[in-house]
């Protein structure tokens, strides 16, 4: 039975803050959840894609429909895109919440109508949100570096064998949304597009990278690994607008670290999984780090020192968890005959690698290209001239220097980045 024929809107159609009640009394697994009398709903979404609404009962009970609209929501209906993506997200959330507690629950899908239903998680912050107003982040890094390693292992060929591996990887396709990644994250930003935008005082730096050939040819050699590198079921957009963070019962906000204690009352769940697809682990890594990194820059250009140098040494705190937690999972590979502990060194090493050069990706897009970031846009003046130039600064050291990149020396960088 369809939705339309159980009294929801018909397929096709894009849900609105009126067809949402309807909507979730037509679907079995939502209608005992929230009850559609006095049922208040907010469309809330600022991202760039979807449509989001927040639905909530008369006895606070709530949940979230994220419908995918067959175009990009920040350009509008002259940039199509497949509504697939929605499919594609929840098999992620699939495959992902089955090894990490660290995702968003997905409580139904609905394909014909790309509307998934997931937990509402408003008593958490949006990462990006909560360091840019001074929440405390501690152990949150850590968090999201435990997170990319059981995904990694869990959705690679170590847990699942070869020949499922293969198969996983074919059903997990995700062409369109890869593609505006290669274009946004990998050539617009290098190679020039009209959809990039800088402010005047930045362009000269701008001008100057996409002159310099070195670079250029790391991104490009970055481009080649994301295109051709099959490694994991990848979240695919991790950045800090991705993920989610409350400490104890209450919304997560600004407050002093109390240690341990405030490690365990830590909710971390990422989120907005669409542009997942087979790829090199180290993507979601530096995706991560880059946005760290910006975070941290804008915190030493507030002045907030003690503040700034802790965010920045957020990298080498996720990948040194990162790394313990593959070790950790590692004796459950399927097939430990054929893998012997060498192997798995090499490939952290060129895990490591990567992530340095995707960082180095992701920071310059975030500067040039068409996805901004708040940490960056809602600055001003010389203020935002020193963080946009310390964040491309840092661009060129991940990429050009990756192969030999030292955290603390990486630190130091953005440190002396961030005062000129
Ligand atoms: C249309 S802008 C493209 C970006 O938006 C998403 O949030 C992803 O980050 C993507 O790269
Ligand atoms: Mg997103």
């Amino acid at each position: 039975m369809t939705a339309a024929s159980q009294g929801g809107p018909p397929n096709g159609t894009v849900l609105t803050v009126e067809t949402v009640p309807g909507y979730i009394a037509s679907r079995p697994a939502l209608a005992g959840l929230v009850a559609a009398d006095g049922m208040s709903v907010t469309e809330v979404g600022d991202g760039n894609l979807n449509l989001v609404f927040i639905c909530r009962g008369s006895d606070r009970r709530s949940l979230v429909l994220k419908q995918a609209l067959p175009y990009v929501r920040l350009v509008g209906p002259s940039w199509p895109m497949t509504e697939e993506r929605a499919a594609r997200e929840a098999a992620a959330i699939t495959a992902h919440s089955a090894v990490s507690s660290h995702v968003c629950r997905l409580i139904d899908f609905d394909p014909e109508r790309h509307v998934l239903a997931l937990e509402d998680l408003s008593d958490h912050t949006v990462l990006r949100t909560y360091l840019n107003t001074g929440g405390d982040h501690t152990g949150v890094a850590e968090r999201l570096g435990g997170y990319v390693a059981d995904v990694a292992f869990g959705t690679s060929f170590l847990a699942l064998g070869e020949e499922q591996f293969r198969l996983r990887a074919a059903k997990s396709i995700n062409t369109e949304l890869c593609a505006l990644t290669e274009d946004v994250i990998f050539t617009e930003p290098f190679l020039g597009a009209e959809r990039n935008s800088v402010r005047p005082d930045v362009q000269p730096q701008v001008d100057t990278l996409q002159h310099d050939a070195a670079w250029l040819d790391a991104a490009m050699a970055m481009k080649l690994r994301f295109l051709t590198v099959q490694e994991a079921l990848l979240h695919g957009d991790l950045h800090s607008g991705s993920v989610f963070v409350r400490r104890g019962g209450h919304p997560a906000g600004p407050g002093p670290a109390t240690g341990s204690e405030a490690d365990s009352t830590l909710s971390v769940k990422t989120f907005d999984s669409e542009f997942a697809c087979y790829g090199p682990i180290g993507f979601d890594l530096g995706s991560m780090w880059a946005n760290m990194l910006a975070a941290g820059v804008r915190a030493l250009v507030l002045d907030d020192t003690d503040r700034g140098g802790s965010l920045l040494r957020t990298v080498a705190a996720s990948w040194d968890s990162f790394s313990a937690r593959i070790w950790q999972l590692w004796p459950n590979r399927e097939s430990p005959g054929k893998y012997p502990d060498a192997f798995l060194r090499a490939w952290t090493d060129s895990i490591r690698v990567d992530a340095a050069g995707f960082a180095g990706c992701e920071a310059a897009r975030r500067v040039i290209g068409l996805a901004k970031i708040s940490d960056l846009e809602s600055l001003s003046g010389e203020q935002h001239r020193r963080t946009a130039t310390a964040i491309l600064r840092l661009s060129r050291l991940l990429l050009v220097e990756r192969a030999d990149l030292d955290f603390d020396a990486l630190v130091l960088a953005a440190e002396q980045f961030s005062s000129a």
